[in-house]
């Protein structure tokens, strides 16, 4: 695993700062980090706002190897998404703020198979973390400054924002982890033309000799210390428009949305688990079932109206509720069971579907199943997609050894599959390693 250094970038020099008394905006700083507590924030800091050279030198040049598989978000532009100034002109300062979601999971439901849900897209954590620094940004503007709160926006890159403000310090699985309190957190800032005294970033390396991120995740996406290869990358994968690569599907297990594997094996985290930081809104009530483990049949049974009605939050693809299904079909074939007539109905189904993309998904979860006996009615099916679903090796479930098989309960399922998944990736080409 080759280390990787920081880009040789120079961070420019904080912006002059306008002619205040510094003793006024030391107490305005005082008071903007008090409201940030008392609005729930678990974190929050100062950051100064130039704009953040090595990251826009990160991500021209990941975007370059293609390690950002077409995304978008900070990608598009990384000369705004790095430049504060560019959220809001003159702007001076970020007050930066963390959340935390760590919370139990409920009990995986009985019944037809499920899918699985990354934790931070249990709840509407941003919405959350948006209320709370609008807070922040009340403070500020009843001082007489401008402020824009950016949560999860494609014009900001909130991790760096994070580490300048002092909050936390990268982790080899590139997630800000806050001292002693892991990565369960997401991040926003409120942009501010006030010159408020940056806080003094101190956050020792939290990592030290662990791997595990990297040793645990289960396709060999993070490519080196803190840098993800989204191409590989099941959080990108699930999110990403069009099929999804056969080669990663095995490793996909039950996910429908986020990946947590580089996050759930990470020490600090656990430690983190142990003390919930979340649910917030809705103190007492653990997160619902159906947003944790949904219904794998409920999702290739919904209506478009009615998966966006539940998962509208989620990134999703153009907006289109068939990359949900094409999810739910992926999943399907990794833990569904042959025997449920269900089952079969739900794949049966699929295979007739009028959009390629499904078909072909239908037609790999078939294969994986086991239930090739299906397939004689797309077996005439011109379309390149189907074609190409049919002459490729899939490995079926019921041929795998109990050890290497995917199908049952969730974890020790999940570890099996992703050793399938990491022996069948065994031959794939490594990619070049960034430099
Ligand atoms: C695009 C994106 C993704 C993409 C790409 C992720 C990536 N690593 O870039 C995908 C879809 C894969 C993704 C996945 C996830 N994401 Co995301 N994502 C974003 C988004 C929109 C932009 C991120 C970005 O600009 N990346 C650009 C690259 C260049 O930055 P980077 O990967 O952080 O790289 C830094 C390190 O490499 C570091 N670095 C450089 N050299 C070295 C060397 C060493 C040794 C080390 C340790 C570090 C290091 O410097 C780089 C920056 O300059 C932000 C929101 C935002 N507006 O910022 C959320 C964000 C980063 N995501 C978030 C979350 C929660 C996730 C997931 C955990 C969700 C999930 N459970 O599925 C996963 C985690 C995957 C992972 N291991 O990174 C949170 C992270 C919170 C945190 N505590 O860090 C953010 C900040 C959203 C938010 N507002 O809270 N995400
Ligand atoms: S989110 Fe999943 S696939 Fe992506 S780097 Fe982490 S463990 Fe690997
Ligand atoms: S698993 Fe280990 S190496 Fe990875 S982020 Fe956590 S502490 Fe760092």
């Amino acid at each position: 695993m080759a280390q990787v250094r920081r880009a040789a970038v120079p961070e420019p020099e904080p912006p002059p700062r306008p002619e205040v008394p510094a003793s006024a905006m030391a107490e305005l700083a005082g008071a903007v980090i008090a409201r940030a507590r008392a609005a729930g924030l678990d974190a929050a800091g100062i950051a100064h706002a130039a704009p953040f050279a090595r990251t826009r030198a990160d991500l021209e040049r990941r975007r370059a190897q293609g390690l950002a598989a077409g995304m978008q978000f900070t990608y598009r532009n990384p000369g705004r998404s790095t430049d504060p100034a560019r959220s809001l002109p003159g702007a001076a300062a970020l007050v930066v703020g963390a959340l935390g979601y760590a919370e139990p999971a409920p009990p995986r439901p009985d019944g037809g198979p499920a899918g699985r849900v990354a934790r931070y897209a249990w709840r509407d954590h941003y919405a959350d973390l948006r209320a709370a620094l609008d807070q922040v940004a009340g403070v500020l503007r009843a001082a007489g400054w401008r402020a824009r709160v950016v949560v999860d926006d494609n014009g900001l890159v909130d991790r760096e924002a994070a580490l300048r403000a002092g909050i936390g310090r990268y982790g080899k699985n590139a997630n800000v982890l806050l001292p002693g309190r892991g990565s369960w957190f997401v991040l926003g800032a409120v942009v501010t033309d006030a010159p408020l005294p940056p806080s003094v970033p101190d956050v020792p390396d939290l990592c030290g000799t662990c791997n595990r991120c990297i040793d645990g995740c289960p396709t060999g996406a993070i490519v080196a210390p803190g840098v993800v290869d989204a191409r590989r990358c099941l959080a990108w994968l699930v999110q990403a428009p069009g099929p999804i690569p056969r080669e990663h599907r095995a490793a996909l297990a039950d996910r429908i949305y986020g990946c947590d594997d580089c996050q759930e094996v990470c020490p600090p985290n656990r430690a983190g688990q142990r003390r919930p930081t979340a649910p917030r809104p809705a103190a007492g009530e653990g997160a619902a079932p159906d947003d944790v483990w949904p219904s794998i049949a409920w999702l290739l049974s919904a209506t478009d109206a009615e998966l966006l009605d539940r998962h509208g939050r989620w990134y999703i693809a153009q907006r289109d509720p068939d990359h949900l299904r094409r999810n739910a079909l992926v999943a399907l074939g990794n833990v569904g069971d042959a025997a449920d007539p269900a089952t079969v109905d739900l794949v049966r189904r699929y295979l007739r579907s009028a959009r390629p993309m499904l078909r072909a998904h239908a037609v790999w979860a078939a294969r994986r199943l086991g239930l090739d006996h299906l397939l004689d009615g797309v077996r005439g099916d011109a379309d390149p997609e189907i074609r190409a679903e049919l002459e490729a090796t899939v490995e079926r479930r019921d041929r795998l050894s109990p050890e290497r098989c995917g199908a049952g309960a969730a974890g020790p399922a999940i570890t099996r599959v992703r050793r399938v998944a990491a022996e069948e990736r065994a031959d794939s080409v490594e990619p070049p390693r960034p430099a």
